[in-house]
């Protein structure tokens, strides 16, 4: 069964990054520019804590009509009624996860490789984070960024879509994309931004105009079946 990934632009929480702006104010800036899938990553939380930004920003994202997401924890996810769950390398394997959430809920994995990225297709992800791409505070400690090529091989050679994450910026959505990236995961491009609303609708317009112009043949031969082409809203 296909879940149809229909974001191109995913938000990923981080509430120490907001310049000490509430979360769910910045969250809801980024909705209202346009912004249609989060993930309430927000790691270092106690579980009650973290349940109650879950209910939280799943009536905020409802209210966008967007997809809701919860890192790892498929009890919350259940609890609250999410849209799906953010698997990291030390989650619950996806088959697991799946006999737990049913058909209908999205499954998301992170992967730091190509490798990972068929793995997770494998078990029956329906999207992948592959990252960092590029040079990004957070994880330095992971060793040197994967780099465009990364994206590359792992969209032609899995058929889920693969998103990009890591110090992805505004300028760099161009060249993302045409790495055959389905779309990018972002955390500090629109939570540290003045006007998340402002940052989200210009990431979504760039991703709109990059995505159109780009074709099977301008992404080097690149499989091009699991890119969705009909994501704008
Ligand atoms: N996984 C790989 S890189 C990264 C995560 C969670 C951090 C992304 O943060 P930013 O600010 O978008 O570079």
């Amino acid at each position: 069964m296909t879940r149809r990934i229909d974001f191109n632009l995913y938000l990923v929480t981080d509430r120490h990054q907001t310049g000490g702006r509430p979360l769910d104010r910045v969250v809801e800036e980024a909705l209202a520019g346009g912004v249609r899938a989060v993930q309430l990553r927000e790691k270092d939380l106690p579980t009650r804590e973290f349940l109650r930004w879950a209910e939280k920003l799943r009536s905020l994202t409802s209210r966008y009509g967007a997809r809701f997401l919860i890192n790892d924890r498929l009890d919350v996810c259940l609890a609250v009624g999410a849209d799906g769950v953010h698997l990291r390398a030390d989650s619950l394997p996806v088959s697991a996860a799946r006999k737990i959430l049913g058909p209908d809920r999205l499954i998301g994995q992170s992967a730091h490789s190509v490798l990972e990225v068929i793995k997770a297709e494998r078990e029956g992800a329906d999207f992948v984070v592959l990252g960092p791409i590029y040079d990004t505070p957070s994880k330095r400690s992971m060793g040197r960024p994967l780099g465009l090529s990364a994206i590359r091989t792992a969209a032609s050679q899995a058929s889920i879509p693969v998103f990009a994450i890591g110090g992805v910026r505004l300028e760099r959505i161009s060249e993302v994309i045409q790495s055959s990236s389905q779309g990018v995961a972002v955390i500090s491009a629109l939570l540290q931004a003045p006007d998340p609303r402002e940052a989200a609708a210009s990431a979504l317009c760039e991703l709109k105009s990059v995505r159109s112009a780009t074709t099977v043949s301008s992404v080097d031969g690149v499989r091009d079946s699991a890119i969705d082409r009909s994501w704008v809203r």
